[in-house]
């Protein structure tokens, strides 16, 4: 038996070897089938609604009534459908963000749901949320905060058990699911329990995130944990939902102290951006980057959604650079997408769908320089276009830099250009070049380094040819799974809207369109609204809707600008400040700390002022502001004091931040006092506006 056993597997050697076919060697660290999973979800998103929604705050500070939960209309299959209308596969509910309030019954405190009005304490969000999922065929993930700003063990051990007793609740109540997100550990002032205090950790052993990690891997053996530090996926870096331009799905985390082990908040989180070529670990990126400006729903953001082409425009810099897109949606206080939300994520799902439904590469034929064995059955180039993402064209294990044409038969135009590898066998090309036989000759209109599970290449313009070359360079044999090619449909750009110092306001487009029509009351633009023919007057500030037309028949997205008062006759005390209101996001002013100083301006009358908005200096991390008091006055000697907070989560997405006060107040002095800064170092201030009623 044995010996008719070692026959046949020499046998099978034998053959194999003659023919050329065994598979090539995989390459460097290599994904899980968890991975591999999480890889082809692509697109999914990421859902804030609790405390903070109430209290029109990112973070909430931990102090918040439980009697202030109650969504009138909470609807899980509203949101639920909404994000698959959008083409996402699954979502992750924030289950208790840092305001520590318990979405669902939660044995472990009585900041949670059942605490609250909500169906009279009979309610479960995450239920609904899962029940929601199962009729809509939509997998869900979940993201308890690891920083907790209610608990007032939070800082010392008997917390972490507390965390693991909540993880272990939402793992054996809820799912399956398909990702466990760990984020923003960071720690800080709170609330604790009345403690009302500053409690630091130390981010690289306080969670024990190796015990935490295993409770995940037991009880939940489908889940792909994310965190800064993975362990099965990374973040990207950055809140604006984009990957490196090259960004390998192989990565080395580091802490930003030599010596020390990274973490959680504690990574050189920059380095995710593009990742570690040859990297220690199998861990792809993900792009968070919410829908509103803002991570929880905000009234004052309302118009401000981005667009279904501004999606795609991210789908592209996310889904087709190896990563995924997690997109953040944001109920409303009474638990529903807004309409435009709704509507955005509607058209976008049918514009992926457009694009991609038909691949202009099909029945095109195609010669390889080289196939591994010789075996155009099993690994010739015929394999990349079939739909497996798993068969692939290979080549022998000496031939590292193939090439490949392509002939369409006929003249083609199309504007995307996709490459997949079989990532079960690693990442292992370094960069690609596409080439198309133009006038007796190739000429190069597209190249990338890093293609892994998925590279999406967005050409600038459409291109027209019937014959195309790929040249690929790798340090070991290929293994591609797929090329294809496709056709965005037609768009116009949406309108830039802006106004100069005097208050004058005009809109202009990126590329030309036939007309611009516009409204200042609030209403949507369309065809009959006033058309843009010149700049006008909007000194005291007001909302600005346009949209772009092609013969009145193609419409671009809407953009709206809601600008407080014209700052032309604004006089900053000190003028060495004045760039803070020059209405130029670009210029900045730069003061030092201290208390009861600030930046103090004076506006040419009274105003009847609701708030203020603070931009940070976009690019750079210093100098950014995040905690802050505000004061007015009439006379710029007696001041009262009518807001004071933190700008939560500015770190991460330093957005412009508004603040609205508790009732309007009217004055013509404001003094803006920044009172600490990320980097501890001067503060820095793009823009001082003020809201207006
Ligand atoms: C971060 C949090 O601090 C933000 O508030 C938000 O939840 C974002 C998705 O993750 O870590």
């Amino acid at each position: 038996m044995i010996k008719a056993a070692s026959i046949t597997a020499f046998f099978l050697m034998f053959t194999t070897i003659i023919l050329g076919q065994t598979a090539p060697k995989p390459y460097g660290v290599l994904p899980t089938p968890r991975q591999v999973k999480w890889q082809e979800t692509e697109m999914y998103t990421i859902i804030h609604f609790s405390m903070a929604t109430y209290d029109d705050k990112e973070w909430g500070y931990g102090d918040e009534p439980v009697s202030q939960f109650n969504p009138a209309k909470f609807n899980a299959l509203q949101i639920v459908g909404a994000a698959k209308a959008g083409g996402f596969k699954g979502i992750v509910v924030v289950a208790k963000h840092h305001d520590g309030f318990c979405l669902w019954p939660t044995k472990t405190t009585l900041h949670n749901i059942s605490q609250s009005p909500y169906k009279n304490g009979k309610g479960d969000l995450i239920k609904e949320y899962e029940l929601a999922c199962k009729q809509l065929g939509m997998k869900i993930g979940l993201y308890c905060s690891p920083w907790d700003r209610n608990n007032a063990g939070y800082g010392k051990p008997e917390y972490v058990e507390t965390y693991r007793k909540q993880l272990k609740e939402l793992y054996t109540n809820y799912g399956p699911l398909f990702m466990s997100w760990h984020d923003g550990a960071n720690g800080g002032d709170g609330f604790y329990g009345g403690a009302k205090e500053q409690r630091k950790i130390d981010r690289t052993t306080y969670y024990g995130w190796d015990t935490t990690w295993a409770i995940t891997r037991a009880m939940q053996p489908g889940a792909a944990i994310f965190g800064d530090v993975g362990p099965d996926v990374r973040w990207v870096g950055n809140e604006e939902g984009h990957a490196g331009e090259t960004s390998w799905e192989t990565y080395s985390p580091e802490a930003p102290e030599a010596g020390k082990k990274p973490a959680n908040g504690f990574v050189k989180d920059w380095l995710g951006t593009s990742g570690t070529r040859n990297g220690k670990y199998w861990m792809p990126a993900e792009c968070d980057v919410p829908l509103r400006p803002g991570w929880f729903y905000h009234s004052s953001q309302d118009g401000q959604s981005k667009s279904a082409y501004q999606l795609l425009d991210l789908y592209y810099k996310s889904v087709g650079r190896a990563a995924s897109l997690d997109l953040g949606l944001s109920p409303n206080k009474d638990g529903v997408l807004a309409s435009e939300d709704v509507e955005i994520l509607k058209q976008f799902g049918k514009i992926l769908k457009q694009t991609f439904e038909n691949d202009l590469a099909k029945g095109a034929s195609f010669k390889a320089s080289n196939i591994r064995g010789a075996n155009s059955i099993k690994y010739g180039p015929g394999r990349l276009f079939d739909k497996d993402r798993y068969s692939y064209w290979a080549t022998d294990d000496k031939v590292t830099s193939p090439q490949l044409t392509i002939d369409l038969h006929k003249p083609t135009t199309f504007n995307v250009i996709r490459l997949r590898e079989n990532i079960k066998l690693g990442q292992r090309i370094d960069s690609i070049i596409v080439d198309t036989w133009k006038q007796g000759g190739w000429q190069k209109i597209a190249q990338a380094s890093s293609i892994g599970a998925n590279r999406l290449i967005r050409l600038p313009q459409n291109i027209t040819a019937s014959k195309l070359r790929l040249r690929i360079f790798a340090p070991v044999c290929i293994a591609l799974s797929d090329f294809g090619l496709f056709k965005e449909p037609v768009h116009l750009s949406p309108p830039i809207i802006s106004r100069d110092r005097q208050g004058m306001v005009s809109i202009t487009t990126e590329a030309p369109v036939s007309s611009i029509f516009y409204t200042i009351d609030g209403g949507e633009p369309g065809a009959s609204s006033v058309e843009y023919n010149k700049p006008f007057a909007l000194a005291d500030g007001g909302v600005v809707k346009a949209v772009s037309f092609e013969n009145k028949q193609l419409r671009s997205a809407g953009t709206t600008v809601n600008f407080g008062p014209s700052k032309g006759q604004w006089k900053v005390l000190n003028e060495n400040y004045s760039k803070a209101v020059d209405d130029n996001s670009r210029s900045f002013a730069e003061l030092p700390i201290k208390l009861n100083e600030g930046l103090v301006f004076n506006t040419p009358k009274n105003y009847t002022v609701t708030g203020f908005t603070y931009e940070p200096v976009q690019k750079q991390s210093k100098g950014i502001v995040d905690s802050y008091e505000f004061y007015v006055s009439t006379d710029g000697t007696t001041w009262s004091k009518v807001a004071e907070g933190e700008f939560s989560n500015i770190k991460a997405n330093p957005i412009l931040q508004t603040v609205l006060f508790k009732s309007p107040v009217t004055a013509n002095y404001f003094k803006f006092v920044p009172l600490h800064t990320l980097t501890e170092d001067n503060a820095r201030i793009a823009e001082l506006g003020l809201i207006i009623k």
